[in-house]
């Protein structure tokens, strides 16, 4: 039997066996790659509706100080992640900003997105958009402050998750009045960076909408990236041109979607610009996984779409440590784990695209079979019909590489000897 792990001893033990899995890599190689960690998910206690905090506060000098130590090398944040609601534009703001300013210098981290938190003060019961022309006018202020922090920490992104845009009661709301009040508020976004970027001669940001299909609202307005792709050009907009997306992994799974295609939908659309890294359940809520836990031949695939067409923004790991794991855990595991299974899938993702036999095949199946064309509709099947066996072989080559089993790795069946 195994002896139990006081708890002096449980830390030595953790680190004994993340030692034993192996395969990680050096804080150097991981800052190669645009990977962002963001301050809510490092200092998330654990807590939700029917649960209560399993983790300590921590402060955003802390997790900056530990991302470093990773080798994360970009940090984003919410407005009141790191400011509370009634020091926003007040002077204690410009006081906290200065601090993180200064704990990303020494740190040799950048600010790559901020984002202003609309769902959680009470303010935002009824949403940015809500009918109150007070509520509304705050939101925009909101927006507009969180522009200046996004300049003065030197981000590129912004995102927007308009969490609360929807409606637990029916019939309450003018959908139609509310997408109207909420293009609003991104076009005060939009021109405040526009004239802060003009003042000091630097570049506008790129303002990214991110959607979810449900929670916290039973019924949301904006609910998958398609819905914002149409949002974007309802011609609601003043800067279309601004405004592009931030999909989340698990948010397209959620209603059922292939994050993959909702994906290739943002590519062609040239909208995507950010993107939301984690993993969980199809038709579940947002339990937010760490990448690569529930689905990884899924991400191998989505990160060989996204290797293939040059996607060269942020992956930004949002995702929540679970309860179980400590304050201890979330910096010596959860994130160091997570981001090594991410750039492992990236890097086999590179050999996918140029594994010979699945090459091979897909050039096969894009020539055809080089029969003249016809109206003949059985004899093109016919004539077709051998290759067409190749979707199911290179299915079976992405599942050998996932298994590592086309470097020759085999594990042995009953009774077989090496
Ligand atoms: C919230 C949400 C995330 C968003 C964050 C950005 S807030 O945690 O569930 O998916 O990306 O506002
Ligand atoms: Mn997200
Ligand atoms: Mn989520």
């Amino acid at each position: 039997m195994t002896k139990s792990a006081t708890p002096q001893d449980q830390r030595a033990l953790v680190d004994r066996l993340m030692t034993a899995c192996g395969g990680s890599y050096s804080p150097e190689t991981r800052r190669k790659y645009f990977i962002s960690g963001p301050q809510w998910a490092a200092a998330y206690q654990g807590q939700a509706l029917f649960h209560a905090p399993t983790r300590q506060v921590v402060s955003a000098t802390e997790v900056i100080r530990q991302f470093a130590e990773i080798g994360i090398g970009y940090w984003t944040t919410h407005d009141t992640d790191v400011i509370p609601t009634e020091a926003l534009m007040t002077g204690r703001q410009a006081e906290i900003v200065a601090g993180i300013k200064e704990a990303l210098k020494s740190n040799g981290l950048q600010c790559s997105m901020v984002t202003c938190e609309t769902f959680y003060h009470p303010v935002w019961a009824a949403s940015p958009a809500a009918e109150s022309p007070e509520i509304r006018a705050y939101g925009a202020t909101r927006l507009r402050n969180t522009v200046r922090i996004g300049h003065e920490l030197g981000a590129q992104f912004l995102v927007y998750w308009p969490g609360t845009l929807g409606y637990l009661l029916q019939g309450v709301i003018d959908e139609t009045q509310t997408l109207k009040w909420y293009a609003e508020g991104i076009n005060a976004a939009c021109e405040e960076d526009l004239a802060v970027a003009a003042q000091a001669k630097t570049q506008t940001l790129r303002h990214c909408l991110e959607a979810k299909p449900f929670e916290p609202q039973a019924e949301i307005i904006l609910p998958t990236s398609d819905a914002m792709l149409n949002f974007i050009n309802s011609g609601l907009l003043k800067h279309p041109d601004m405004v592009g997306l931030n999909p989340e992994y698990l948010h397209e799974l959620m209603w059922g979607g292939a994050p993959r295609a909702a994906l290739a939908r943002a590519l062609v659309a040239g909208k995507l610009w950010h993107f939301d890294v984690n993993d969980g359940y199809r038709l579940k809520h947002d339990v937010d996984i760490a990448v690569g836990l529930v689905n990884p031949l899924d991400w191998l695939n989505v990160l060989m779409l996204l290797r293939s067409h040059g996607y060269n923004g942020p992956f930004n790991f949002d995702y929540k440590p679970p309860r179980t794991t400590s304050n201890y855990g979330v910096f010596r595991v959860s994130f160091p784990s997570a981001i090594d299974r991410f750039i492992t899938l990236w890097e086999m993702a590179g050999e996918a695209l140029e594994d010979p036999i699945i090459k091979e095949a897909t050039e096969a199946l894009k020539a055809g079979a080089g029969v003249a064309a016809s109206n003949d509709a059985q004899q093109i099947f016919e004539a077709n019909k051998e290759i067409l066996t190749l979707h199911e072989l290179i299915a079976h080559r992405l599942v050998q590489i996932l298994l590592g089993l086309h470097r020759g790795r085999k594990i042995f069946a009953r009774g077989e000897k090496a």
